[in-house]
């Protein structure tokens, strides 16, 4: 999503850079660049206008004009800004002294609202929590079946009643289900519109009361730029939100509206989803998407996926085998496996410093075509095979390749990137997943 920007932006600062001691004229150059680079992001304007003007100021300071690496103290200075103007620090969910915690998701229509209750509910129910999910978008049956079916695929309980109840008594039910289920969350799904309106705003209204949510939060689609940012300050016109979640940060969109949601409309971004699947979905930290802007990477982001995915056990068994040089090719496959759960790669790639452009090269989807096909080849052969594939010469190539669907060069490949990754764990760094994983992009 920030591609553009962020190659900007760097390209800005490595001119900066190469200057040595700055002048103000240096500078103004500079933000100049950084003024159109997030105008183009289409960040809006009144944004643009203080951040640049809050960079400015610190940039010309004494301090910093003195120093002996001015251009460095003003990409700090930057990446502070920046993170000010998502936030500052992180904003977490409020939890109630009294539970169950309730909080309810409002927004537009296809905004995201169904499908991130129910990414709410999983994060919670991840955390410890016991989640009940409520339908209170009770005037198409196809929005109580679509949370139904999330909450079933989840294994966490959803509550619905029949189409016409009012959405006001249905939250009055859920509050006495969620007691006797002993829910500690219990997460509302509301209706969502085509535009603000009166009866939406006193319809959530009658929820609110009745409910007393500690977090109303509002869902907003990152895709729709702008607008988005002028919905949020809308509905905040009209009912105290606790807090944003941007939605479809996967997307293609320029980034402006996330980038400048929380300083126009002054609610905190509490999380972001990033895709159609219901773990697609991650805490907002301000001073990683600066850094990813920035070109940094988002490397906590990252750590924190693979140390979640990865099983340690697992990997302390692969080093083991390494070390002994056991690696074989059932070994290969699971690690496949376990670089499947992590997710799409071009989303991965995407976190690490200096790879994002390696990401532009990987059409969509096909690195997962990859995995696929190397793990039906490996399927196809024997257990020998996969223990020893010194062993495979032309008519087991062919068989293989019969077996699997594919071309008996497309072994040929495999197992060259097997021999690459065997030697790059025998170079002592394997072990960890992401080293190893590279080497499937060469
Ligand atoms: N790519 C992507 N798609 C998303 C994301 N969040 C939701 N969607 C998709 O957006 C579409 C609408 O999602 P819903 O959850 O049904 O939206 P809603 O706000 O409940 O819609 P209404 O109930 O009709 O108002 C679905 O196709 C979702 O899969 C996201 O973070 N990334
Ligand atoms: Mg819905």
């Amino acid at each position: 999503m920030f591609e553009i920007l962020s190659d900007k932006l760097s390209k800005v600062f490595r001119g900066l850079s190469s200057k040595g001691r700055l002048s103000e004229k240096d500078i103004d150059d500079a933000l100049r660049q950084v003024r159109l680079a997030l105008l183009e992001a289409d960040v809006n304007f009144r944004v643009v206008k203080d951040f640049t003007a809050r960079v400015r100021e610190r940039s010309l300071s004494a301090e910093v004009m003195r120093s002996l690496t001015p251009a460095q103290q003003i990409i700090k200075i930057v990446n502070e800004e920046l993170i000010n103007t998502l936030g500052g620090g992180q904003s977490r969910l409020e939890s109630s002294a009294h539970p169950p915690s309730v909080a309810m998701l409002v927004g537009l229509h296809g905004c995201g609202k169904t499908t991130t209750a129910a990414k709410l509910a999983l994060h919670l129910k991840h955390s410890g929590q016991r989640p009940l999910l409520v339908a209170a978008d009770n005037r198409r049956p196809a929005a109580i079946e679509q949370l139904a079916t999330l909450g079933e695929q989840l294994d966490i309980p959803v509550y619905s009643e029949a189409p016409g109840i009012t959405s006001k008594d249905i939250c009055a039910h859920a509050l006495t289900k969620a007691k006797d289920l002993a829910a500690t969350w219990v997460i509302v799904d509301t209706a969502g519109r085509l535009h603000i309106d009166e009866a939406m705003m006193e319809e959530l209204a009658q929820v609110e009361r009745e409910l007393k949510p500690c977090e109303v939060l509002l869902v907003v689609d990152a895709m729709t730029g702008q607008d988005a940012v002028l919905v949020a300050e809308e509905f905040h016109s009209k009912v105290s939100l606790t807090g944003l979640i941007l939605t479809k940060m996967d997307g293609d969109a320029r980034g402006g509206a996330a980038l400048s949601i929380r300083w126009v409309s002054g609610v905190p971004i509490k999380f972001i989803g990033i895709g159609e699947k219901v773990d697609a979905f991650e805490p907002f930290y301000p001073d990683r998407l600066a850094s990813r802007i920035l070109g940094m990477g988002d490397m906590l982001t990252f750590i924190e996926k693979v140390e979640k995915t990865v099983d340690e056990q697992r990997a302390k068994e692969l080093e083991r085998k390494v070390r002994t040089a056991s690696f074989d090719l059932d070994d290969f496959l699971s690690q496949l496996r376990e670089i499947k759960k992590i997710g799409p790669l071009t989303q991965l790639v995407e976190m690490l410093p200096g790879l994002p452009q390696l990401a532009g090269r990987l059409p969509d989807g096909m690195e997962e075509k990859r995995l696929k096909k190397a793990e039906s080849i490996i399927l196809s052969m024997t257990p020998e095979e996969r223990h020893n594939p010194s062993i495979i010469d032309g008519s087991r190539r062919r068989r293989i390749a019969r077996g699997s669907g594919v071309k008996p060069q497309d072994i040929n490949q495999l197992l060259n990137q097997f021999h690459q990754m065997q030697r790059l764990m025998k170079m002592g760094i394997g072990g960890k997943l992401p080293k190893n994983l590279m080497g499937m992009f060469r």
